[in-house]
């Protein structure tokens, strides 16, 4: 006879230090479980979940400065942005409505170099060009260079609010100012950062005119369950321009770019940010970009090459050697493209487990 199959159990989060994602809080846990068979991509028939969702593009609005942006009118969230399945989706939509409200021929998207890997899957899957351009030295765009490849093919300029690799923030008003004389709309991809930058006082958000749209992950830094991520858009015509018609559903059309989609997800984000926004999520910044520097501080006095984090992500000049160790015992560490190590100080980061890695470290050199 057959032994039953083990059950299998995740990793830990004490040794994982490239994520950007993070364990759930407990009350996004709970809300996931309670919301497992729901789907938001069907409101009619799971009204609650749809009501979750209103709530959480509610609670995203607030963050990222678009409840003050339209405020006086008449603004109804629930058209203005929609949970996602991630930073991918909500880039990948944010190009195609700006494509398809373009009058280029050949519609052109401008982006930094730093811009995530997803503008390239949208451009492939929206056939338009993707023109990246270089960064400065310290991994921002790179204005002289985003100016310069503006012109009448462009659809959309692209500023990164917390990059992938350095957690760089773009110059969003001077980016916003370029966009403005093109008339082009402005994305800002906060998938990561976007919890964070409420609290850092950087201008990155609705409230620099130019922004049309943002990308921002409540399962990212938000800590809610996977998948949750935010698209949010200043003009409601952006979310219609996304929406197609559903003739068998009991509502009209769906802007979501997947049909069936995680009402666990949403129910996650709703709870937490209704937990944590915005004293909770306060406290988060402070307490991992306090972390960041006192790691940044300890791998310098080892005489390692450090680059000064902005948000809370360092990245430091590794040997190859020592970092193939550290793999080997079992950290998840992991390398930007120019090949320094790089540590994301997520939630689950603390300094139990960076004092641990730093005696490890230790050892390996
Ligand atoms: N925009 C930015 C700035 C990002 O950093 C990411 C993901 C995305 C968009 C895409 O988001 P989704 O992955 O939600 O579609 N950045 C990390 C990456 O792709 C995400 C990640 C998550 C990496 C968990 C590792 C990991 O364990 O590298």
């Amino acid at each position: 006879m057959q032994s039953p199959v083990p059950e299998r159990r995740p990793q830990s989060f004490d040794r994982v230090l490239s994520s950007m994602c993070t364990e759930p809080h407990p009350a996004a846990r709970r809300a996931a479980e309670r919301f497992l068979a729901t789907n938001p991509g069907d409101p009619a028939t799971y009204p609650t979940v749809a009501e979750l969702e209103r709530e959480t593009i509610a609670g995203l609005a607030d963050l990222t400065g678009l409840t003050d942006a339209v405020d006086g009118t008449d603004a109804d969230f629930g058209s203005l942005g929609y949970v996602t399945s991630g930073g991918t989706e909500s880039n990948i939509q944010a190009v195609r409505a700006a494509r398809d409200r373009a009058d280029a021929q050949s519609p052109v998207v401008v982006a930094p170099e730093s811009a995530h890997f997803s503008f390239h899957k949208a451009a492939s899957v929206l056939g338009v060009d993707l023109r990246t351009v270089p960064t400065d030295a310290d991994g921002r765009a790179d204005l002289d260079a985003v100016a310069a490849a503006v012109d009448d093919d462009t659809a959309l300029l692209v500023g990164v609010a917390g990059t992938t690799e350095y957690g760089r923030v773009d110059p969003i008003p001077a980016l916003s100012d370029i966009a403005v004389d093109a008339e082009i709309p402005l994305h800002v991809d906060a998938a990561w950062g976007g919890f964070y930058l409420p609290f850092s006082g950087h201008d990155w958000g609705f409230e620099v005119d130019g922004v049309s749209t943002v990308t921002v992950d409540p399962h990212k830094v938000g800590q809610a369950a996977v998948p949750a991520g935010g698209l949010l858009s200043r003009e409601r015509s952006t979310l219609d321009s996304l929406a197609v018609e559903t003739p068998y559903l009991e509502t009209a059309s769906q802007a979501s770019l997947t049909g069936t989609r995680s009402g666990a997800g949403v129910a996650s984000a709703a709870a937490v940010m209704d937990e944590l926004w915005p004293d909770g999520y306060r406290a988060e910044y402070d307490c991992a970009m306090e972390l960041a520097t006192w790691l940044a501080d300890r791998l310098r006095s080892r005489g390692l090459d450090v680059v000064d984090p902005e948000l809370p992500l360092v990245a430091f000049d590794l040997p190859d050697s020592v970092f193939a160790d550290l793999r080997g015992r079992d950290w998840r560490l992991s390398r930007t493209g120019a090949d320094e190590a790089r540590i994301v100080v997520m939630p689950h980061v603390t300094e139990a487990s960076l004092s641990a890695f730093l005696a490890d470290l230790d050892d390996c050199l």
